[in-house]
Order: C-alpha cells, then structure tokens, then sequence
C-alpha cells in the first residue's frame, strides 16, 4: 500500500496543486515526496499565517487539494471564496485512508523543468509571490551542499526548522534524504530541549536562524556540560549571524558556526567553507553551480570591493512568480550572452582577496524576524483598514532575540487603541507580523515628491 498510489487513485494528476498546512511531522515528507513524485506541485503554507496570508495564497494557487491536520481547521474556517478551489482535504490524522495498492501506480514522467513546489515569499506590494520551484532547482541546491558540507550517510541531522520554508526542507530534509543519512525531525526548537538532545549525541549536524542560536547561548551558559565533540557541523542561515553570536557559540562550544546565504527564489546560494575559512560577518563564496555579480544601480559590475546588488545565476534560481510574469521580469536582467541574472535585493560587497562577500543590507524595505520575512506593505495595507487609522508606515527595529521586529507610525484621524489594534492585525496575520510598538504622529516624513522617508522614521 502507498500513499503514491493513493493520491493518483484520488485523481491527482500533474501540474495540479496541493497545500501543506502542516506541522513537522514524518507523515508531511511521505505526503510531499508523493506528491512531487507525481509530478504535482506542492504549495507549503507558514503555520503561523491567518486569514488574510491564507485567503491569498489558496486564492492565487487555486489547489485541488489540501493537506492539514485537526488543530488548523478552525483557521481555514475563517476563509470563504479564496478557498473554492479545494476538492479534498485530507487530515495527517487521516493518511492511512489515502493508501492504495501500489501495483496499481503508474507514475508519471517527471522532468527536470517541471515544477515541484510554489513557495509563497512576501511581497514588496503587500501580496506575497509565489516563486516556482523547479525540481532541477531543488536539485542543484542539494547537489551543491552535499559537495560542499561533506554530508555523508551516517551524519545525523537535529531537523527543529519548520518544513514550510526551503530552509528545513530543502537544506534540512531533502539533503538528509539525498545523503542517505537520518533525519531527527522535531515539531520545533525549545531550547532546553534541543540542547539536551545536541548534548545527548544523538546527533551529528545541525541547522538554524539566529534567533535559535541566540537561545542556545543563553541555555548554555547556565548547563554545566558543554561538550559537543560529536558534532560534525552547525550551520546559520535565512538571516544575518551576529558576530557576537558567532563568538560567543565558538567560546561555549569550541565550534564555529558555519554561515550560509540563500532565499526562496534560489535555493542556497554563498557558504563559508566547510574545511576553510569560516569568517563572521560573512556568507562567504557561490557555491558549486551559483554564479555571482555584484552591480551598481545601472547593472554595471562594480570595482572589486565596492558595494553593490548581489545578482545570481545558475540552476539554482527559480523559474519565475506563479501567474505574475511582470513580477517576473522585473526581477531578472540579461546580460550580453544571454545570461539571465536573478536580482536579489540584497547589498554585497567582496573582499577582493579572499573572494569572501559580505551582505550589507537590503534594498527593499524586508523585515526578517526570527527567520521569518515580513514586506511592511502588507502590515500597513491593513493598519489602514483600521477605523480612525489615515496613514501607517511600518519599519523594522533591531531585537536581541528576533533580529528585528516591525514597529507602527500611524496618523489616525480618531482615537485609536492600540491593544485593539493590535487584535485586529491578531485576527487577520500570523503573529510575528503584528508590530510590537505603535507610535501615533502628527504627519509621517515625506519627500518634496511626498515619497515616505522610511530612514527618518529609524532615526
Ligand atoms: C514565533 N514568534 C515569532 C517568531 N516565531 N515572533 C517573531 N519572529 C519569529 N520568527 C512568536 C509567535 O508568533 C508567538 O507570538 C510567540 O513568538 C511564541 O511562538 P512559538 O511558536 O512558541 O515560537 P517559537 O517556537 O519559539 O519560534 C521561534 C523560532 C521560529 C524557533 C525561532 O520562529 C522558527 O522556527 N524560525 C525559523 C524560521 C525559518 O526556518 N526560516 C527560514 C526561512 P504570540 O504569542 O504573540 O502568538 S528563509 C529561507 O528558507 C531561506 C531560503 C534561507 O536562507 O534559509
Ligand atoms: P526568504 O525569501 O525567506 O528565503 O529570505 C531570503 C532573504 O533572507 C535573503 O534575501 C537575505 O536578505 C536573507 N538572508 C538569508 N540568509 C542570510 C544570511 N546568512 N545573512 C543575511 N541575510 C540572509
């Protein structure tokens, strides 16, 4: 009996979309490889989001199916019309009913250009994207890591990251799966509990965001046991390693974090080197497959050194934005041998020398909180539904814990409370994107243009 064969009895054919509403569980990779194997496109949802996130993501990838568990059906109760496109809602409580024989399966071929997954990243026009994974892009991604992390079949990896981003599943589970290794896969991080289990040897390799790195040294300094010698590799990634957080790992743990850059769109893309230099600071060099330019607003290669937009190009980078074929072209250029160069929006600059490119920054106005990315469009688009509320500008702020945080300034033309508020955005977005400090003004910075002048807010 299979879960292959009882999808495609089901009807599910390829090119058809299924959503993953799901927490981590084995249940979500056995649904997902079966899937894909299909030659359908898997649709991975936040857990976090809420109405508004959800609305558009079931209405813009229009799914036959939907995969979820008991616990997240009140969420989807909320949505109405954004929603008709669902035939079935299969339950992980419910998957064994999903089996059939598997003689009867007749699988279809898949290709390396097919579509494997639509994976929602925020938008810069307040509506998330869905960028088109395809499976030669997972591929490259895995083959690029396998080379360059030294995975091997007994590396056993502590997987906490939620399997809804490309973190956890694509440099998490699939590279597991393509070593042959084991996975330990956890609902999440808690930090007692994950230190004890990388303390109990049970695991050799280990992934995560900052904000879990920062509450392990926290952890740590109070755990009179800190040896980790069985471990052969931590790596950060999905936001930017503090130095401190670097130092202060290596200084308890006598390991050094292995940092690492990548985004949705294209898989990974820099890593400092397994056997070489691991710099703090820096995300180090392309990987096997990437290729990288840095360039200055008229897409001229800057002088080694300078600063400039990080573009990529290579079989890691994505096919395009799900029905957004604009979105599409203005993330792209070509160049004079019709390469095509993905535009990150991330600020780099390369040390000349050792080759080693550190991110300075964004040239979009993303937040990202704890690993999660939050677009203010869409935060403010929805403060000014608000009664009483005229003109909202949200910024990030920088947090100990989360990296950052997004804050509110409002011009409200009636008194508006702010934990009402606060419930309201509760109500329709997934909590770490609620701002945590609200501040009313009397008129927000603008330009002679009347363009905000979001860099007057920070100050
Ligand atoms: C949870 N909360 C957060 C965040 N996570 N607030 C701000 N930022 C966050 N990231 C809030 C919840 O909304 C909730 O608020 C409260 O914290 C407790 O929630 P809980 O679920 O218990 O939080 P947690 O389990 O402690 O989660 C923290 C976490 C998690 C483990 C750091 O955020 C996480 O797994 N982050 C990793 C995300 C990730 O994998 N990103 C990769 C995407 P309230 O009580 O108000 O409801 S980027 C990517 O894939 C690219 C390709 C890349 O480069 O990797
Ligand atoms: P996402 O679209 O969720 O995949 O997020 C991708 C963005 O996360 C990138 O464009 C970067 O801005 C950021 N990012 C990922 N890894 C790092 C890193 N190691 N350091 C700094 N920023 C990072």
């Amino acid at each position: 009996m299979s879960s292959l064969a009882g999808l495609q009895k089901w009807g599910l054919q390829k090119g058809d979309r299924v959503a993953f509403f799901l927490s981590n569980c084995p249940e979500f990779l056995i649904a997902y490889l079966a899937v894909i194997r299909l030659g359908a496109i898997m649709v991975p949802i936040n857990l976090r989001y809420r109405r508004l996130e959800l609305g558009h993501i079931l209405s813009d990838c229009t799914p036959r199916l939907l995969f979820t568990e008991r616990p997240q059906l009140g969420f989807l109760d909320d949505i109405g019309a954004e929603k008709q496109s669902l035939e079935a809602i299969l339950l992980v409580e419910e998957l064994a009913q999903w089996q059939a024989d598997a003689t009867s399966l007749q699988a279809p071929l898949v290709e390396a250009n097919d579509l494997a997954l639509v994976m929602y990243t925020s938008g810069t026009t307040g509506r998330s994207k869905g960028a088109m994974i395809t499976h030669n892009n997972v591929i490259t991604t895995v083959t690029g890591l396998l080379a360059a992390w030294a995975w091997e079949q007994n590396d056993r990896l502590l997987l906490c990251l939620p399997l809804f981003h490309v973190h956890g599943l694509i440099v998490g589970a699939h590279c597991a799966l393509a070593a042959g290794a084991t996975i330990l896969l956890r609902a999440g991080f808690e930090a007692t509990k994950t230190t004890a289990e990388l303390l109990s040897g049970a695991a050799n390799v280990f992934f995560a965001v900052p904000t879990i790195y920062v509450r392990l040294i926290d952890e740590l300094r109070h755990t009179a046991n800190r040896d980790f010698a069985h471990m052969r590799l931590f790596c950060s990634g999905s936001a930017p390693l503090a130095p401190e957080t670097h130092t202060a790992f290596y200084e308890l743990t006598g390991h050094t974090i292995l940092e690492r850059y990548g985004m949705t769109e294209t898989g990974m893309n820099l890593s400092n080197a397994y056997a070489g230099a691991r710099v703090a600071g820096s995300v180090g060099t392309p990987l096997p497959g990437v290729s990288m330019r840095i360039v200055d607003g008229k897409n001229q290669d800057v002088a080694p050194g300078e600063e400039g937009e990080l573009l990529v190009c290579g079989g890691n980078v994505f096919s395009g934005y799900w029905l957004a074929p604009e979105k599409t072209a203005a993330s792209f250029s070509h160049d004079s041998l019709g390469h095509q160069w993905f535009h990150t929006g991330d600020l780099a600059r390369q040390d000349p020398q050792t080759g080693y490119v550190t991110l300075l920054g964004r040239r979009h106005e993303l937040i990202i909180s704890g690993g999660f990315n939050i677009y203010p469009r869409e935060i403010e688009e929805l403060l000014t539904t608000y009664p009483g509320v005229a003109e909202a500008a949200v910024i990030g702020v920088p947090h100990a814990e989360w990296g950052e945080v997004p804050a509110a300034f409002l011009v409200c033309t009636a008194v508006v409370d702010p934990a009402e508020l606060i419930t309201y955005c509760k109500q329709q977005l997934a909590s770490f994107k609620v701002p945590r400090q609200i501040t009313t003004v009397d008129v927000l910075p603008r330009n002679a243009m009347g363009k905000l002048q979001k860099h007057l807010l920070k100050a």
